[in-house]
């Protein structure tokens, strides 16, 4: 497989579930501000000529077929190795309660951080909002995560990879985690996983 990312982007979840599942992976730098690969494939930079959406993670599999966004990438790659256990069974109460968290975690978080704290032009009103409507996120989440390890209690799922690598834009964007302890643990418990370092590093986000 061939994943198509940015470092610390949301394609960051995608790479730790890869190195979580134990599958090899080759990876493609994209620069998002240009839509342009740091190496050139078949003497094209072009990142629009491999995704019409210009936006990372791309999975590109070994049958050549590509595929986006994060939420079903991470689906597929846990429903690969059920062994790792990064997802409950297809068809029980608890993958519909993780399959909750993925959906939460794109729509709630990722989608109020992106495209509107990213993007400087947005309108101070539009980024209070979303401020706002983050922090409520937050103190529920920091509330659950009180008396539990990980988002579906002493297992980590790949939802916990997906909600780690959007959490870690809140410093960036200014949006403080001081008030939330029990979600700073759990960052701090996500991020010491050596498949979470190893992907980090590899996206030169962490040196040894
Ligand atoms: N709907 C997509 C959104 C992916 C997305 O927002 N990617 C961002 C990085 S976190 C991106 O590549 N933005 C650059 C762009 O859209 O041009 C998904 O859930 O995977």
């Amino acid at each position: 497989m061939k994943l198509y990312y940015s470092p610390g982007a949301c394609s960051m979840s995608v790479h730790i579930a890869l190195r979580e599942a134990g599958l090899p992976v080759t990876l493609a730098r994209v620069d998002l501000q240009h839509h342009k690969l740091a190496q050139p494939e078949h003497g094209s930079d072009d990142y629009y000529a491999i995704n019409p959406r210009g936006y990372v993670p791309l999975l590109q599999l070994d049958d050549g077929s590509r595929h986006t966004e994060v939420a079903s990438l991470l689906q597929y790659i846990a429903d690969l190795v059920p062994e790792r256990n990064l997802l409950p069974a297809a068809g029980t109460r608890e993958r519909l309660e993780a399959t909750g968290w993925l959906t939460l975690v794109s729509t709630e978080l990722h989608k109020v951080f992106s495209p509107w704290l990213w993007h400087k032009e947005t309108a101070p009103s539009t980024q209070q909002e979303c401020k706002a409507r983050l922090q409520a996120r937050f103190a529920e989440l920091d509330r659950h995560l009180q008396t539990r390890q990980y988002l579906m209690g002493d297992r980590y799922t790949v939802a916990d990879a997906y909600c780690f690598t959007i959490l870690g834009w809140a410093r960036m964007l200014m949006v403080p985690l001081s008030a939330y302890p029990s979600l700073q643990q759990y960052l701090s418990r996500v991020a010491a996983r050596p498949a979470v370092q190893d992907a980090m590093r590899a996206e030169g986000l962490v040196r040894d």
